[in-house]
């Protein structure tokens, strides 16, 4: 720990600079309250002092509340009582932003009297995505400042708003061109013997219709989590009565959020994204460097990839197999682009410049010179190995070659190249220049710095990269596979798709499987069922008659009108007639159909979810639980506010947990015996939250 002082001050002629100084990111932890209080209040009582700026070292403005703080015994003096002294004074306060001033730290700016930041600032409420809501102050005064509607966007999107934006809406009073710290200091000055503007004092015309409007939609998109409607009441008691009765319903609901399970889970997940990027077995290891990539394939994988590469400012060159591909590439990318410059998210400069960062070929060769290959391809293995018995030929040695595969044996296609330790996967997800996650593989004689190259470049184009070993599905697909036969065997014992769905989505999932499958097409498993079909373990239950039985009536979902649901006007509907095939399965498999119920659907779910990525996690092709979670939280629309599905094993009880995979194994069979590693857990006691890298590897 650092001897310097979190809060610090010097005088400037007749204006008090206070400065915070908590790296890394100037998190309010009590020293900083406790010294922003004393500073604040020497420059209130100093004569000499007419108006006070207060500023931060380091890369960024206050960015909040100290998390880590959240759940200990509170210290004072609390941010509430600190802000509203602050703003009470006589003397005008000023808050100097750069870099990004969130929750709590922009808590504090809207408590000054006014509020200056240098243009590539940022300002936002973030506390939404820590199952909270802003605690002192943020939801009273932001609304009263900007209007409830901005309010409420701001608290319950938690994004963050550009210096400019703020600007617009009144929420920053001046956008500074030099010196940030001499222009708050001048702009002080000119409020010096002038009433002060205290933002717990405003108010805005309140049109009450647009705001149930708004509230309403926040409500359908908050899928089960607890803060939005608590955002709702807030921002809404800002709008009458005075501050300090708003002030007190902001309180209430702050300290419910703060102790529920909701929050401490996106805590947990908080963390977890960041520990996730620490790999324990890339500890010290350096990625090669790389300054030029290659894509192969240009179709919805291959075009989400490059998106994402040339968006990170990466030259990216384009293989294809003809001329007809590459074009409708090109009118792929140059629309995504055209769109973000029609939203106001970039340019027509920068649209250029990604523009010129392409390089389309029908020639491998041009991939001669790349740090990198993404192979994007159709997902055949003779395909993959041709290709990578090409690259390894090709490319300059020391250059690493992925496979965005997703499910394929990454060894089997490193053997094809002929050079193995360059070989990595790189598994995305679709669509691939949105989504955050990417697995990561080590094919198990991929090479430490090969696989360091994959996190770094995964890191660059904005992606949270997961490290797993080689695995059929790897991480994300083998849970699912396990899960997903687990519920077509429900539907053949009782449920139907729309009950399961319904079920799924009320627990919080993005979208019910049978949805999902719809949307992504049902011909993929169909013919994946049958290619494999001689591979089958006749020992394990087959669960494929219902889709089968589907897909033969061409029904191969939303592309074809028609899959586990019939699509009218593009809106789903539930079809008698996939209820009588389904009775009918149930009947020729000799099955006499029960309810079952919506906790059934969704426990038995999550608990074989568990005891497949205990499996995983005893054959170390993860280390550690959290990793287990980030990719089901990142790829496949688990709930954010549960954690993911091990940090949501916790919350149950692992004892449970364990009873449930026993009742699942009783019905499902060969393939779902319970994990020996969950036994071995439940045995002495153990919670996911207390294993540590490697624990589980062999139990
Ligand atoms: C709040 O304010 C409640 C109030 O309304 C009410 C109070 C009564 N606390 O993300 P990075 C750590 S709730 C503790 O990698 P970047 C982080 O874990 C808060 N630690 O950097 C990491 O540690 P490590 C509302 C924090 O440059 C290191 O700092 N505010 C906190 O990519 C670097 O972080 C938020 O939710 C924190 N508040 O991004 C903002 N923040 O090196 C949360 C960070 O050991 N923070 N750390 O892994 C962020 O969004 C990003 O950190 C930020 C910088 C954009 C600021």
């Amino acid at each position: 720990m650092s001897d310097k002082p979190a809060v610090s001050s010097v005088q400037k002629g007749d204006v008090l600079l206070v400065l915070v100084d908590n790296p890394p990111v100037n998190a309010i932890s009590q020293a900083v309250r406790a010294g922003l209080k004393e500073h604040v209040e020497k420059g209130m009582k100093d004569a000499g002092t007419k108006a006070i700026v207060i500023a931060c070292e380091g890369r960024t403005f206050v960015a909040g509340a100290d998390i880590r703080e959240f759940g200990k015994p509170p210290a004072g003096p609390s941010l509430q009582e600190l802000l509203n002294g602050m703003e009470a004074g006589d003397k005008p306060v000023v808050a100097a932003i750069h870099g990004t001033a969130l929750g709590g730290g922009f808590e504090i700016a809207m408590a000054c009297h006014a509020r200056v930041a240098v243009k590539d600032a940022k300002v936002g409420l973030p506390e939404v995505k820590l199952g909270l809501l802003p605690g002192a102050g943020g939801t009273q005064r932001v609304p009263r400042v900007a209007g409830a509607l901005v309010g409420l966007d701001l608290c319950t999107s938690g994004r963050m708003v550009p210096a400019a934006e703020a600007l617009k809406f009144g929420l920053i009073d001046k956008i500074v061109d030099g010196d940030l710290r001499e222009g708050a200091i001048d702009f002080a000055r000119t409020l010096v013997g002038k009433p002060l503007k205290r933002s717990s004092q405003q108010q805005q015309p309140f049109d009450a219709a647009a705001f149930d409007k708004a509230a309403a939609d926040v409500l359908k998109k908050s899928r089960g989590a607890m803060a939005p409607a608590k955002i709702i009441d807030c921002v809404r008691a800002s709008t009458h009565g005075d501050f300090k009765e708003g002030e007190a319903v902001e309180r209430k609901n702050f300290m419910e959020l703060l102790v529920s399970d909701q929050s401490k889970a996106m805590r947990y997940v908080f963390f977890a994204e960041r520990e996730v990027l620490k790999v324990p077995s890339l500890e010290g290891v350096n990625p090669r460097a790389v300054t030029k990539a290659g894509v192969i394939g240009s179709g919805t994988m291959g075009a989400g990839i490059t998106i994402s590469l040339v968006n990170s400012g990466m030259p990216v060159t384009v293989v294809e197999n003809d001329q007809a591909a590459l074009d409708r590439a090109m009118t792929r990318f140059k629309s995504t682009w055209e769109r973000d410059v029609k939203l106001g998210r970039i340019d027509q400069a920068t649209m250029d410049k990604r523009v010129a960062l392409l390089t389309l070929t029908t020639q491998f060769e041009a991939l001669a010179d790349v740090d990198i290959v993404i192979e994007a391809v159709f997902e055949e293995m003779k395909l993959k190995k041709e290709i990578f018995g090409k690259l390894g030929k090709i490319v300059k040695a020391g250059a690493v070659l992925a496979s965005n595969t997703s499910y394929l044996d990454i060894d089997a296609i490193g053997e094809s190249s002929g050079r193995p330790a360059d070989v990595i996967g790189m598994h995305f997800f679709s669509p691939a220049n949105i989504m955050r996650l990417v697995e990561v593989i080590d094919g198990g004689r991929s090479a430490k710095d090969a696989l360091a190259t994959g996190v770094a470049v995964g890191k660059r184009m904005g992606k949270l990269p997961v490290v797993m070993g080689n695995c059929d599905g790897f991480v994300g697909n083998r849970i699912l596979a396990a899960w997903r036969k687990v519920a077509d065997m429900m539907i053949e014992e009782g449920a139907y798709p729309q009950d399961f769905d319904a079920a799924m989505e009320a627990w919080g999932m993005a979208m019910g499987p049978y949805a999902v499958g719809d949307l992504a097409g049902l011909d993929i498993g169909m013919r994946r069922r049958k290619e494999f079909a001689h591979l089958r373990d006749n020992e394990k239950r087959d669960t494929g008659a219902i889709a089968d039985a589907i897909c033969a009536l061409g029904r191969y979902g939303q592309k074809t009108g028609a899959g586990y649901y019939k699509y009218v006007d593009g809106k789903r509907t539930v079809d008698p007639l996939v209820t009588e095939i389904i009775d009918k399965v149930s009947k020729e498999k000799g099955i006499t159909r029960k309810p079952i119920s919506a906790d059934q659907m969704t426990s038995w779910v999550h608990a074989t979810m568990v005891n497949e990525a205990c499996k995983i996690l005893s054959e170390n092709i993860v280390s550690r639980p959290l990793d287990v979670d980030i990719v089901k939280l990142n790829g496949y629309g688990f709930p954010v506010w549960r954690g993911g599905p091990m940090q949501e094993a916790d919350r149950v009880g692992l004892d449970k947990v364990l009873a449930t995979v026993k009742d699942v194994h009783k019905v499902a069979g060969k393939g779902f015996e319970p994990s020996s590693a969950l036994e071995w857990m439940v045995a002495n006691n153990k919670k996911f939250a207390d294993i540590k890298p490697g624990d589980l590897k062999g139990k």
